[in-house]
């Protein structure tokens, strides 16, 4: 699908490096095409009902107002071309986000982690479930507050400033926060998700392009929300294969892969704030359609 950039291009878009970004581009132009033209109509709307009506040539006011039903039939107009823009390019957009969620092995698993004023990302490991993190074990020895008895934490590392991608391999990243509500927003991949503390969030893409772009905290966190930012890397499959083994821990010949049917030991809630407990064993399904909505 080749599509029409012409005010996205004035705009200054970023470049374009995910799958699904082409339709949101497309989505975007047509809005501003649509957004123009009423712009163009109203001004030029205005202008007329200043010149007709001016007090030299009306002296006394009209209190009948106007009498034919053009104005009645742009409404219309207006709304119908809303109509068509929901419902014959968004929801098919939400729709095929939704349907094409990325289940199975073959998806990337990454945690991102936001906090004041720095992402952090955590890496699956080869057995391709991510360890889970309860925000209450947060300790000087444990910054991410990892479950010390999940198996699947074991072979998980960490890629401090730096969310590495294997091009044209789907992921699906965990977003989550240890204090305020930041957003992981990458503008070239055209999605973001809010970070929030006690909250799963999902957001999935496909990376389309090998190269190095901003990642961005889309959310006002702070004095330092400016400064918080880092970097989308995204490799081909070679390089991304020795960048992974590099950092691979050792222990991944020791561990068994964990099995997800297999349900992790709760950490006892003695605080009463169960909802704070953002785990992510096993559970890249979205949670309810917002959980992918929310991600475009
Ligand atoms: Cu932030």
């Amino acid at each position: 699908m080749t599509t029409l950039a012409i005010i996205n291009d004035f705009l200054g878009q970023p470049e374009l490096a995910s799958e699904h970004g082409e339709m949101v581009d497309h989505m975007l132009e047509l809005v501003h095409w649509f957004m123009a033209a009423l712009f163009v109509g109203w001004s030029a709307f205005l202008v007329v009902v200043l010149w007709k009506f001016r007090q030299k040539k009306n002296r006394t006011a009209d209190h009948v107002g106007v009498r034919g039903h053009a104005t009645t039939h742009l409404e219309v107009g207006v709304v119908i071309v809303e109509v068509v823009l929901l419902l014959g390019f968004a929801f098919p957009l939400w729709q095929t986000r939704v349907e094409a969620y990325p289940v199975g092995s073959d998806p990337l698993k990454v945690r991102a982690i936001a906090y004041k004023f720095a992402f952090e990302f955590q890496y699956s490991g080869n057995d391709n479930v991510l360890g889970r993190v309860d925000y209450r074990q947060i300790a000087g020895d444990n910054p991410h507050g990892h479950v010390a008895n999940d198996p699947a934490s074991r072979d998980d590392f960490f890629s401090p400033a730096e969310m590495v991608l294997e091009v044209n391999r789907p992921v699906v990243i965990d977003v989550s926060s240890k204090d305020v509500i930041h957003n992981l927003h990458m503008p070239v991949m055209r999605i973001a998700q809010d970070a929030t503390p006690g909250v799963r969030s999902h957001m999935w893409f496909t990376p389309t392009k090998t190269g190095s772009w901003d990642i961005i905290c889309g959310q006002l966190c702070g004095p330092g929300h400016a400064n918080m930012g880092a970097t989308v890397t995204v490799m081909s499959r070679e390089d991304f294969q020795e960048w992974w083994d590099e950092r691979h821990p050792d222990v991944i010949d020791e561990v068994e892969p964990a099995d997800p049917a297999e349900p992790v030991e709760e950490v006892a809630d003695d605080s009463g704030t169960a909802d704070l407990d953002v785990d992510g064993v096993a559970d890249h399904e979205p949670e309810s359609a917002d959980a992918s909505v929310a991600s475009i």
